[in-house]
């Protein structure tokens, strides 16, 4: 019996599922270079890859799934999404530092905007998960990005730095993402909430930014 070519999002979110969680590691690296080449990078992590991560974790959570699944779905997607955010090497364009709160290992979300601003002619600096706040101010120092994008889980984690927030935001545009971002920890830290799914709110930071449309032809799904 031969499986049905995918054709809604939800299908790739199951073709994802068969392959990730029963440990195919080779056919769910398969799945998601199909996936990119049919949909397109954008279309394919906001309809595909970031709602399947959504789904893991409530399987996770409702015990159909265990961890040692979720971890193996989350490695592959995560070293995919690397080699997208290394796709595109740039000398030009503006500078964008993207990093997850201190105590914050969640970084699909951030990733993904990574990917879709590097599509979009930018320059990232990807601290990471977990930054420690100090080296994140550090690292702004010497970059002098034009945007910052912190991302928590928690609003905690935010208002825990919300001081070294506010002294970066003096020097460039600090936006906080993710589902810790509210209003209330945005004027606390004197930065703009970045909201919206990854790929939606990294244009939306383009725009905002005035910047031109993306060079497709120097974009290449990997
Ligand atoms: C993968 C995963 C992990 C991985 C992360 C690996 C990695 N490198 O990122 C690992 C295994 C490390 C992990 C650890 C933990 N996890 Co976890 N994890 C997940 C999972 C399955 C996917 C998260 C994800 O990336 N989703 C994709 C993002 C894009 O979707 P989203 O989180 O819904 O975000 C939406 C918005 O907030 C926004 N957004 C998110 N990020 C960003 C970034 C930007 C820039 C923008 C603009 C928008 C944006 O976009 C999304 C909407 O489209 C979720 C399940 C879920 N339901 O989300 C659980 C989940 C987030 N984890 C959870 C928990 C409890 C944990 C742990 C505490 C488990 C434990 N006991 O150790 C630890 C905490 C680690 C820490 N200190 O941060 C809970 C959180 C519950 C809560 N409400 O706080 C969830 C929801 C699972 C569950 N159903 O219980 N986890």
């Amino acid at each position: 019996m031969t499986t049905p070519h995918p054709a809604t999002p939800s299908d790739w979110r199951d073709a994802l599922q068969q392959t990730l969680e029963s440990f195919d590691e080779t056919g769910g690296h398969r799945v998601l270079s199909q996936v990119f080449d049919e949909l397109g990078v954008e279309d394919a992590l906001s309809q595909v890859v970031l709602p399947y991560l959504h789904d893991v974790g409530e399987r996770w959570s409702a015990g159909s799934i265990g961890v040692a699944q979720e971890h193996c779905a989350s490695n592959v997607l995560r070293s995919r999404l690397s080699l997208l955010m290394g796709a595109t090497e740039r000398t030009e364009g503006p500078l964008a530092v993207l990093a997850c709160m201190p105590g914050e290992r969640h970084e699909f979300g951030l990733m993904a905007t990574a990917v879709v601003l590097s599509r979009l002619g930018w320059r990232i600096a990807y601290l990471g998960a977990s930054t420690p706040t100090a080296e994140l101010v550090h690292a702004c120092r010497s970059l002098q990005p034009v945007a910052v994008v912190v991302t928590a889980q928690r609003a905690t984690a935010f208002a825990a730095h919300a001081p070294a927030l506010r002294r970066l935001a003096a020097s460039t545009t600090v936006h906080l993402a993710a589902r810790g971002a509210t209003d209330e920890m945005a004027t606390l830290c004197g930065a703009t909430l970045l909201e919206g799914d990854p790929v939606w709110a990294a244009r939306g930071l383009h725009e905002a930014l005035g910047r031109s449309e993306p060079d497709a032809s120097e974009s290449t799904a990997v």
